[in-house]
């Protein structure tokens, strides 16, 4: 008994010794804050499955998208309610997953399943100033930043890594740049990237 109790102890002891969190800082050209990035961690030693737990919600709020980025694992359901008291007709042409979810009205409700990573971009035919983004994402350490431009990858093994930065205005293929990167064996460990971002699209032209 005495022995698995001290197994059980070097397990544990173990398992926290080796994740740890990675703070990841991103800022634009001038050194400002970038948020709605989606920074992507994939470890060298393997990424583990995404978890889909949810729910994920992508709402029509007073003739915008709410929120502006929404971040979802592969697999994922998305709802998209219509908050407005005006009818919105939802469309993406995106290549991972194009759809259009016909003219609905006040507090209704559609869902999509989104089964391939990559991006969404989502407009409505009707209001060409609604612009948003799904960031269907293949790693469970996936997080946007905030307006201090941080994301907080939580959990992540400690080791050598590839870490990914996303934003829809940002000037690199696929509006992304991916970097190595290291992950302390515990503790949190910091990194700060900085990224060229282009101006918005003018929103009078949709996107
Ligand atoms: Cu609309």
């Amino acid at each position: 008994m005495r022995l698995l109790a001290f197994i059980l102890m070097l397990l544990s002891f173990g398992s926290q010794a080796l994740a740890a969190d990675l703070a990841v800082t991103v800022r634009d050209a001038r050194g400002a804050p970038v948020k709605d990035a989606v920074v992507m961690l994939y470890p060298a030693s393997g990424t583990p499955p995404v978890r889909v737990a949810g729910p994920y919600r992508m709402a029509q709020h007073n003739i915008q998208f709410d929120p502006f980025v929404l971040v979802v694992p592969v697999g994922a359901t998305v709802s998209f309610p219509n908050l407005d008291n005006v009818r919105h007709h939802v469309y993406s042409f995106s290549k991972p997953h194009p759809f259009e979810l016909k003219l609905y009205g006040h507090d209704e409700t559609r869902t999509i399943v989104f089964d391939k990573p990559g991006v969404i971009a989502l407009g409505c035919n009707i209001h060409d100033q609604m612009i948003g983004f799904v960031r269907v994402v293949d790693t469970p350490f996936a997080v946007k930043t905030d307006a201090n431009g941080l994301a907080v990858l939580r959990g992540a093994p400690g080791g050598k890594a590839s870490v990914k930065v996303w934003h829809p205005y940002l000037k690199g293929p696929g509006n992304e740049i991916a970097m190595p990167a290291a992950v302390p064996g515990s503790g949190t460990g910091a990194l700060t990237i900085s990224v060229d971002l282009r101006p918005p699209p003018d929103h009078a032209h949709g996107y």
